[in-house]
């Protein structure tokens, strides 16, 4: 899967896209990382990509020049119908679905915008997903597309070493997962609970299932009411 990340700030996402999971899965094939930097087409000697709002008022908006002439000249047109997506507050609600449906597309393109947003033509002319990810504010689309790239990238085939480990996490289940512990048993004076310890897989299954109830009871009744429709 092809990923074009189009940014003022690419120092932002090379670090991020190159250690752990997301760096390994690039030696193994399954992914490719497109990072396009967006100040090569500012206007002018100072490379300028944001102007002044019609509307007037505070804020800077970025401008359409130079995002669609990195789109046009990176980008191959040959695949037209691939999905954009513009990292926005004012987009749908990121959720688990959302990066399923993502992970099943074999190339998509990312518009980090900044300051107060982007020009409407961007969205209108070149963008398919407008998405947020989640009820807060943050000041670019760097680390909102990194959050995606990484739901998306562990999803495919080959990524995780252990694809069951990846079924039983939080929101791929409907309910949220259970604390883990591993050696040793006794940790300054801090003891794993008895139960995991006993061997017994059926208990353990039990009290699992139990606390899984009781978390998302406590911290998360939204995802419970949800599951029941
Ligand atoms: Cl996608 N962008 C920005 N700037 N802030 C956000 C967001 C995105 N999602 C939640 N807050």
């Amino acid at each position: 899967m092809k990923f074009n990340i189009i940014t003022p700030f690419p120092e932002i996402i090379e670090g991020a896209l190159s250690a752990s999971i997301l760096g390994r899965a690039v030696k193994n094939g399954i992914v490719e990382y497109n990072i396009i930097n967006l100040r090569e087409y500012g206007e002018g000697p100072h490379k300028k990509l944001d102007d002044h709002p019609f509307s007037g008022g505070p804020g800077m908006v970025m401008m359409a020049g130079p995002i669609f002439e990195a789109f046009e000249k990176e980008l191959s047109d040959s695949d037209t119908d691939k999905r954009v997506i513009l990292p926005t507050p004012v987009g749908v609600k990121y959720d688990q679905k959302l990066a399923e449906e993502l992970s099943k597309e074999k190339e998509l393109v990312f518009i980090c915008g900044h300051y107060k947003g982007v020009d409407e033509r961007v969205v209108d002319s070149l963008v398919t997903d407008e998405i947020s990810i989640g009820d807060y504010v943050l000041t670019g689309g760097e680390i909102p597309s990194l959050a995606i790239i990484d739901s998306v990238v562990r999803l495919l085939e080959g990524a995780i070493s252990d694809p069951e480990s990846a079924e039983t996490d939080s929101f791929s289940h409907p309910l949220l997962d259970v604390p883990h512990y591993t050696r040793p048993a006794n940790f300054r004076g801090m003891e794993v609970p008895e139960i995991l310890l006993s061997g017994d897989h059926k208990k353990i299954e039990i009290w699992k299932n139990e606390l899984r109830l009781k978390r998302t009871k406590e911290r998360r009744a939204d995802i419970l009411t949800e599951n029941k429709g």
